[in-house]
């Protein structure tokens, strides 16, 4: 059979996130995790290099205790901007113990970027709580603020909630709707294919998603995501093991691992720029 010059379209590349630290993880149980800013940075320049084009950034303090310090994430923003161009996306989940004002006020660092969770799910045997009310304030003041956010979906119902989101208040800045599906924390939605399906079914018109598995929902999920025409976030805030028995080196680890598989999807990579404009991402101000 003559096969002829193929008809496909090319495959779209793979928008790649870092999440390296998160909020749950332990230094002490963790010695590989980016807890201090030196570590962040030398994290963020190998993700560079290595494919990423957003981190996810969690912060945390002198006892490497996550925190939502003003202070520090003004000086984090500033860090990534000198060293890398990555896509700067500041938490606003924090750790699930962060009162709402201080998670709001983490948009007075001024990040291009930050998460916006959709909803309360249980989270292991704590509650991440994300009220209708906050919801909605993050959303506005998100706008006001000119940064992008990336909806955090925990579980399917919180796609419905998005979408009444939308309706009722309207497109964020960038008038892109991105979408990060958090799958297989205990009390969410599995990390399975089916979930995935059901949940790219209910995405809002246009938007566009990336998926990342938590523990060993990992793989799954990352090739779930690709053939399903997703993005990809990856890391130690949602991943410490490698493989069966084995613990993950550091972050970069994570990250060559998914961009390999990207690669072998033919869904290469994103560059940083094509990033910018598909997230809908303000220029940086231009120094005079
Ligand atoms: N640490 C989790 C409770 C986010 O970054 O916006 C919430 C979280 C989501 O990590
Ligand atoms: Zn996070």
């Amino acid at each position: 059979m003559s096969t002829g010059p193929s008809t496909q379209p090319t495959q779209p590349a793979t928008l790649i996130t870092l999440a390296p630290t998160g909020a749950e993880s332990s230094k002490a149980d963790v010695p590989a995790l980016p807890v201090t800013l030196d570590e962040l940075v030398s994290t963020a320049r190998e993700a560079e290099a290595v494919g990423a084009a957003v981190i996810h950034v969690h912060i945390r303090d002198d006892d490497a205790r996550p925190t939502l310090d003003l202070g520090r994430l003004i000086d984090t923003v500033a860090a990534l901007r000198e060293n890398t161009s990555l896509i700067v996306q500041l938490s606003t989940g924090g750790a699930v113990t962060d009162p709402e004002v201080d998670r709001l006020r983490v948009l007075d660092a001024a990040p291009d970027a930050a998460s916006c969770s959709m909803g309360t799910v249980n989270f292991g045997r704590d509650v991440f709580l994300n009220r209708w009310d906050f919801i909605v304030e993050l959303h506005n003041r998100m706008r006001d603020a000119q940064v992008v956010p990336e909806y955090e979906i925990f579980d399917l119902g919180q796609l419905a909630t998005l979408q009444r989101l939308l309706d009722t208040h309207g497109l964020p800045f960038g008038e892109h709707v991105h979408v990060d599906l958090v799958m297989g924390v205990p009390g969410g939605m599995p990390g399975t294919t089916p979930a995935l399906v059901a949940a790219v079914g209910m995405l809002p018109e246009g938007a566009s998603f990336a998926a990342t598995g938590v523990g060993r929902t990992s793989i799954p999920v990352m090739l779930a995501a690709l053939s399903a025409g997703g993005h990809l976030r990856v890391g130690m805030e949602d991943t410490l093991t490698y493989a069966a028995g084995e613990p993950v080196r550091d972050n970069t680890q994570l990250l060559a691992r998914a961009v390999g598989i990207a690669k072998i999807a033919q869904r290469p990579p994103m560059s940083i720029p094509d990033a910018r404009e598909l997230l809908g991402i303000r220029p940086l101000a231009v120094a005079a």
